[in-house]
């Protein structure tokens, strides 16, 4: 990997960056690869990653429609914890904050994952009897949390409307001091320009538009650059999910909305950690530059559209008011939705298709980039031996024949 002294990185200023080199090749597509990858995203380059660096398959493509990152990746709002409430659940989720706390080591990319902690509001009695239980649940999977009341939320968030006759009163939070927020898209750099190094080929500007298949097995990819053959394709494509499967012949029980967030001006730091109401339906961090992050609930109307609706937009805004009212006169810079895929129990599929080499990693919803390095590793796994890794068994497609699900309404945090 290159490196730069002082004097070349002065060099490179004065002369425009002509001189950096690309963190990834501009690959050409082949006519065919051990395994595709269809996504860019965090999830499909972490896929790729840990296919070359742990299986040793470096015969691996990675197709992006647009540009990496620029999907769901790009548009989230980087909150990292593992706080979910079943065992299954708290497995997938604590393997991937494991490696998030070892990625900008592992990567030698600088991904800005800050431990500041999250803190999940209760309102009501009921909120406060299933933080206990899901704080509970946390510590016997060995993942930290702490049940706070009024007053340790008030600690940590000094200006916090506390008061009594709110609308929603907060009478507590369950708060993991281990979770907090990186930056998203040096998360799909980094992944991206690791798998290059280590021989991945990464397609961007090239769409999948069909799966091919004879006598019920994949055999390739039909693209906006011509057909391209693999042994086994993974389809990790957040919001998109039933449009793949379509072209595959087969039907996820999955719906896509939009879910939408916004930016505030810059502030002085006011906010070290990360506050989320499920109630209220709102949440907010500050970034590293200073602006409030926000967002809230997906929005009820199904689409591939990626903004929202004005009156969810209202409504989170007010909660954000009636929550810190000092944030009353602030000022919003960007606005912007991205599609999550929503199943109906909150958690993601990851697994076999009824097309034998065809695997999807899907359905994470409004809650997937926390999970991005562990979704990446047993996707990994899955595709290089055929099977799931013993952590996405439990995420299979058949768990909607099944009825093993695995509910995470109450974790997700995000209305849906
Ligand atoms: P993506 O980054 O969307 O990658 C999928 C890629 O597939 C895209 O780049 C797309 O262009 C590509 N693609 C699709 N179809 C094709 C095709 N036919 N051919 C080729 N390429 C194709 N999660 C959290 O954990 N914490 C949060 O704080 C959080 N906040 C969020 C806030 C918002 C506003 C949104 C929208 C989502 C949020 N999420 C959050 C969810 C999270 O963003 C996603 O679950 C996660 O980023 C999914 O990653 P991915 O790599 O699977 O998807
Ligand atoms: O899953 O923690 C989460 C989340 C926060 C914002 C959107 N999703």
């Amino acid at each position: 990997m290159q490196k730069y002294s002082i004097m070349s990185l002065a060099r490179q200023a004065l002369n425009g960056h002509r001189g950096w080199q690309p963190a990834w090749r501009e690959a050409e597509p082949k006519r065919r690869y051990q395994v595709i990858v269809i996504g860019g995203g965090g999830h499909g380059l972490a896929t790729a990653y840990y296919l070359a660096r742990v299986h040793g398959i470096t015969d691996v493509a990675v197709i992006e429609k647009g540009w990496i990152g620029g999907g769901n990746t790009g548009r989230n709002t980087t909150i990292v914890r593992s706080n979910y409430l079943w065992d299954a659940s708290a497995a997938l989720y604590e393997k991937s904050l494991q490696l998030w706390e070892g990625l900008s080591q592992d990567l030698n990319y600088n991904v800005m994952f800050s431990q500041r902690g999250v803190l999940n509001l209760g309102h009501t009695l009921q909120d406060m009897r299933d933080i206990r239980r899901r704080v509970n649940a946390n510590r016997l999977n060995g993942i930290d949390g702490e049940v706070l009341d009024t007053q340790g939320v008030k600690r940590l968030v000094p200006f916090i409307n506390t008061s009594p006759d709110a609308r929603y009163p907060v009478l507590g939070a369950s708060w993991q001091p281990r979770a907090g927020i990186a930056r998203h898209d040096a998360v799909a750099w980094a992944y991206a320009r690791a798998a290059d190094a280590l021989g991945v080929d990464i397609i961007e500007n090239c769409e999948v538009t069909g799966i091919r298949r004879d006598s019920g097995r994949v055999t390739g990819v039909e693209t906006s650059r011509g057909l391209i053959e693999a042994d086994r394709v993974g389809a990790v494509v957040s919001g998109h999910a039933g449009v793949l499967a379509d072209m595959a012949g087969f039907r996820l029980p999955l719906e896509s909305h939009p879910l939408q967030a916004l930016v505030s001006e810059p502030l002085k730091p006011i906010l070290d950690t990360v506050v989320m109401s499920n109630a209220v339906h709102v949440y907010v961090s500050q970034s590293d530059k200073g602006e409030l992050v926000i967002g809230a609930g997906i929005d009820a109307y199904t689409g591939y559209g990626n903004r929202g609706s004005f009156r969810t937009l209202e409504e989170f805004l007010a909660a954000l008011i009636e929550l810190y009212p000092i944030f009353s006169r602030l000022r919003m810079l960007r606005h912007w939705g991205g599609i999550v895929d929503t199943a109906p129990d909150a958690s993601p599929i990851i697994g076999r298709t009824p097309v034998d080499g065809l695997f999807f990693n899907v359905g994470w919803g409004t809650g997937g980039f926390k999970a991005t390095p562990g979704s990446g590793w047993v996707f990994a796994h899955t595709l290089a031996t055929g099977q799931p890794h013993d952590i996405n068994a439990p995420f299979s497609l058949e768990r909607f024949h099944s009825g093993a699900l695995v509910d995470e309404h109450g974790a997700a945090a995000v209305a849906h």
